[in-house]
């Protein structure tokens, strides 16, 4: 199981401290209404889940914490629970955690002819998932997830391609409607693009929503190591219900850099930051090869769109499934202060015996 590459880290913590993240400065008493509601979920586990240095299998090495020969005694399962709390509480202190490194940047386009120019170039690097912990990864510009390409409704779009990697590749516009010829397929619509080489595409961009642009060449290790982005098309004539104070993409992806949001794992993730009242778009990308239920605490999402397609009728959750290549657009009403968990329910997706990992991050709306 792909998940133990990535759990064999230290320190991160349970929903209950996650709430309290005093270095973000939040005002505790909003986390302490948050701790009632949380509590049921950290039912204590067996002792063996307080060995912090065990990997996931921590559990299985033992059997509830007693033997025949030692039962443990109370102060020692405290001694016990206490030193996994202090790795949990680590974890969670430590959000976000700075690292080298940061995606999902918008690129900005030269204009030429009134055609959008972007360039791109790929190529192999390292980068930090978390602190310390380097991959080796293929980015777009430097950047995992690539840089993030935003284009109005009707525009005429060209992406010229460097490659820099030791091995071809091709792009693909993963949701946008192109000419056949512009779609990134090697040997059905192109030919790869070599090492050293440079291919420009060019289109019209004519269906709005949440895209992505990736490599349609040897994928599974190009996009799980790292040659994805999102391209967005907004629309000419946005709908009132779209009307966002915070606009965020949250790419998700489980190749080789295990579970990541935008290339990067807990703690070192981003918070999505927001006031009170203010309207908070989330655009879920999965470029990855399985399904990721997003969960958020304290509040619904109200699911806009589908793959760029507007939903017939907008509909509320607070978990929501992102299949492979799936894009879902949500509005959240940020109408509930504090610092709220907001991570994939997956559980071994997101914590460990040690504390959070991976897909998690924070939603945090400012009184
Ligand atoms: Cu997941």
């Amino acid at each position: 199981m792909s998940a133990q590459n990535i759990t064999d880290k230290p320190a991160t913590p349970s929903r209950r401290d996650f709430l309290r993240v005093a270095s973000l400065g939040i005002a505790v008493p909003v986390a302490t209404a948050a701790l009632a509601a949380c509590k049921s979920e950290e039912a204590p586990k067996p002792a063996a889940a307080a060995a912090p240095a065990a990997g996931p299998h921590a559990d299985s090495n033992h059997s509830g914490g007693t033997t025949a020969a030692h039962p443990r005694t109370p102060a020692e399962i405290r001694a016990a629970a206490d030193e996994m709390d202090k790795h949990h509480e680590a974890g969670i202190k430590s959000f976000p955690a700075k690292t080298e490194g940061k995606g999902n940047q918008i690129l900005q386009p030269r204009v030429e002819n009134g055609v959008k120019v972007f360039e791109i170039t790929a190529s192999k690097l390292q980068w930090e998932i978390e602190p310390g912990k380097l991959v080796e990864a293929f980015a777009y510009n430097g950047q995992v997830p690539g840089p993030q390409i935003r284009v109005t409704e009707g525009d005429r779009v060209r992406v010229i391609i460097k490659n820099q990697l030791e091995q071809s590749t091709a792009v693909h516009f993963h949701g946008v409607i192109t000419p056949n010829d512009q779609d990134g397929v090697p040997f059905i619509t192109q030919p790869p693009i070599k090492p050293g080489d440079t291919y420009t595409y060019e289109f019209t961009a004519k269906n709005a929503g949440s895209h992505m642009y990736h490599s349609h060449h040897n994928a599974a290790e190009q996009v799980g190591k790292g040659l994805l982005g999102a391209f967005l098309i907004l629309p000419r004539r946005p709908r009132a219900i779209e009307r966002a104070d915070v606009d965020y993409v949250m790419v998700i992806n489980d190749g080789s850099h295990g579970y990541t949001l935008n290339g990067k794992s807990f703690p070192a993730t981003e918070p999505i930051v927001c006031k009170l009242g203010q309207r908070v778009r989330v655009r879920f990308m999965n470029e990855g090869m399985m399904i990721h239920p997003m969960h958020l605490h304290g509040m619904h999402m109200t699911v806009i769109d589908k793959d760029g397609y507007p939903q017939p009728m907008p509909w509320k959750c607070d978990t929501l499934n992102v299949a492979p290549g799936e894009r879902w657009d949500v509005m959240i009403e940020a109408d509930n202060p504090g610092v709220w968990a907001f991570h994939c329910h997956i559980l071994p997706h997101a914590e460990t015996p040690n504390g959070m990992f991976g897909m998690v991050t924070a939603l945090i709306v400012e009184k």
